[in-house]
């Protein structure tokens, strides 16, 4: 049986338990068995499910279809939290709606936000981030694709890479240099609809744990005045600022993980007989056991407080969400890997939950600023604080 108690942690209201228990209801009759061949299909599916059933609602501000009056970084872990226990891809069909218009949510467009927001809500249509380049991936400053100011609007060229969603999207936030400032400061968001002339997916990228990964290149793609976000030359203050709610979530996503991969060593242990007697006598089992729990309640005490953070309006939880994301995803990987352990041989047989989530894991360790950029955040921020 699942530990739920945390939900009766200080972080959270009323809300968040009512939520969690009808997200985890609605993942148990409707997540088991989800295709994971075509990822590209099922993840359509999975938006226009979500969306139906209200969830995807906690993607966006209640002005414009959502459940919270703004994005509610608590709701938004639990929600990926139980979704990630319960189905990797329906994880990241969710996530990708809130960070593919997080950008928008927060500094975008009235008219923009108007158009995009509601349909990502209800599932009608599908958002993706474009940051990451060959060349740009931690050194996010560095890229270079290029917005060209004309008359009515900008035109987008250049390349990316490890764009989730980037083939089903119906709009990315996508960020591309303007002006000639050097590093971060020349840099501006964009929403941008995938049906504009010139947008092209180049490849489709398989990798570990299949999801839908592509990389682009804008062949001088045009957007409206209005298709900024924010202010130009902002976009790079705009990708963190986004980045300060998201990253949190990673944790979350990875926490869910590590709560399935133990549940999973819990159920193996007690049935399991091994030299005449349970697994779960042997002290080395116990051993192993007792770190999954450690590590699990330190990684969701460190998620849940970020969230927290965020939600009662701290203005900046750099700090906070880089240490949830590099605690939660780190600990998820040493967790699952104990719990594969526990299952001998059995345990990388493919198809088998452990080898599943083994595979899954992974990636967050490194998507959404990888743990070597979160110690780099941290240690900044302590030595700022410090000064
Ligand atoms: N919120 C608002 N503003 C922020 C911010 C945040 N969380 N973090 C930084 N800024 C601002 C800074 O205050 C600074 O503004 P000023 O120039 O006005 O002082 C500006 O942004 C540049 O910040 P900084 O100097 O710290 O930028 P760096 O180029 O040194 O980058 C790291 C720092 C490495 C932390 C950053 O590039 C990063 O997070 N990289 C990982 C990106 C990532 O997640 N990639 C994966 C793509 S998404 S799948």
């Amino acid at each position: 049986m699942a530990d739920k108690t945390f939900i009766d942690w200080p972080f959270f209201d009323d809300r968040h338990a009512l939520l969690h228990e009808g997200l985890w209801n609605w993942s148990q009759a409707n997540l088991a068995g989800t295709p994971h061949a075509d990822v590209e299909a099922t993840c359509r599916d999975l938006v226009a499910r979500l969306g139906e059933a209200g969830w995807l609602g906690l993607c966006v501000p209640a002005a414009y279809g959502g459940a919270n009056p703004g994005l509610d970084v608590r709701s938004l872990c639990l929600a990926r939290e139980t979704l990630a226990y319960h189905d990797g891809l329906a994880d990241f069909s969710f996530a990708m709606q809130g960070l593919g218009t997080g950008a928008i949510s927060l500094f975008g467009a009235e008219a923009i936000k108007r158009e995009w927001l509601p349909q990502v809500a209800s599932g009608a249509a599908i958002a993706g981030f474009a940051l990451s380049e060959r060349e740009a991936g931690s050194d996010v400053a560095a890229m270079s694709t290029h917005a060209k100011k004309v008359a009515g609007g900008y035109r987008i060229s250049g390349e990316k890479t490890w764009i989730s969603n980037g083939a089903i999207a119906d709009v990315l936030t996508v960020f591309a240099r303007t002006g000639d400032a050097p590093g971060a400061r020349g840099i501006s968001a964009f929403v941008l609809p995938t049906d504009v002339p010139g947008f092209e997916v180049t490849e489709r990228i398989d990798i570990i744990a299949p999801h839908p990964l592509v990389s682009l290149r804008f062949n001088d793609c045009f957007v409206p005045d209005d298709h900024l976000i924010g202010a130009s030359g902002e976009g790079f203050k705009i990708a963190m600022a986004t980045l300060d709610v998201f990253r949190s979530t990673v944790g979350a996503a990875a926490l869910g993980f590590a709560r399935r991969a133990n549940d999973e060593a819990l159920r193996r242990a007690s049935t399991r007989k091994l030299f005449g007697e349970p697994l779960s006598e042997l002290q080395m089992t116990q051993a192993s056991l007792a770190d999954m729990a450690l590590s699990i309640d330190a990684s969701a005490l460190l998620v849940y407080r970020a969230a927290w953070a965020k939600d009662r309006g701290q203005p900046r939880v750099t700090r906070e969400a880089a240490m949830a994301k590099l605690q939660a995803t780190e600990s998820a990987q040493r967790v699952i890997d104990a719990a594969l352990q526990l299952f001998g041989g059995q345990g990388v047989v493919s198809g088998e939950a452990v080898e599943r989530l083994y595979r899954e894991i992974r990636a967050l360790r490194i998507y959404e600023g990888a743990t070597e950029v979160q110690k780099v955040v941290i240690a900044r921020q302590a030595l700022a604080a410090f000064a």
